[in-house]
């Protein structure tokens, strides 16, 4: 349980797990902010945000890597979230097209997609990974008690070559 300060309207917001074991957030107002309000009682879920998968296993051919970014624990109101990718061994232009940008996710919005565009060449190269890393979560306009970023903060693409079965090997006798 959190005591709530900075917003005065606020009496408290309580933490809690539901059957699923996932959060959710209940938010009780003043009685003075109250005397206008319908409802007593405010359920306020924006949720936290991560990506899909901790790891993209894809071909070198397959032209765009789709990265699934997910919302969970709630939809209220809007979020956002930065990404971008960082280097490792798959170069940036040569090996896949370095991406960065911004996600909002609206009310009720639970998935988003990055796309990483892969380079294909006809060398043949051992096995290369990239990362996409999520950035700055940050609540929209009246959204309070968003959690930010979940477990799962960055994916790891491997792209794997496709070029050498042209490579032919002949023994001779
Ligand atoms: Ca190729
Ligand atoms: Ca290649």
């Amino acid at each position: 349980m959190n005591s709530v300060n900075h917003d005065n309207r606020l009496k408290n917001v309580v933490d809690c797990r539901d059957s699923t074991r996932r959060y959710y957030t209940r938010v009780f107002w003043n009685k003075d902010y109250l005397k206008n309000a319908k409802r007593d009682i405010m359920i306020v879920m924006p949720g936290i945000v991560e990506i899909e998968k901790p790891i993209y296993n894809v071909l070198e051919n397959v032209g765009v890597v789709e990265i699934g970014v997910i919302r969970l624990d709630g939809t209220d109101g809007e979020i956002r979230v930065g990404y971008e990718t960082q280097n490792q061994t798959a170069r940036p232009e040569k090996d896949f097209k370095p991406v960065k940008g911004e996600l909002i996710f609206g009310e009720g919005e639970i998935r988003k997609t990055i796309l990483a565009p892969i380079v294909d060449d006809d060398e043949r190269e051992p096995t290369l990974q990239f990362e996409v890393h999520l950035l700055d979560p940050t609540p929209g306009p009246g959204v309070i008690n968003f959690k930010g970023l979940g477990s799962t903060k960055s994916t790891v693409v491997v792209i794997r070559d496709d070029d050498s079965k042209s490579l032919c090997f002949y023994v001779g006798i």
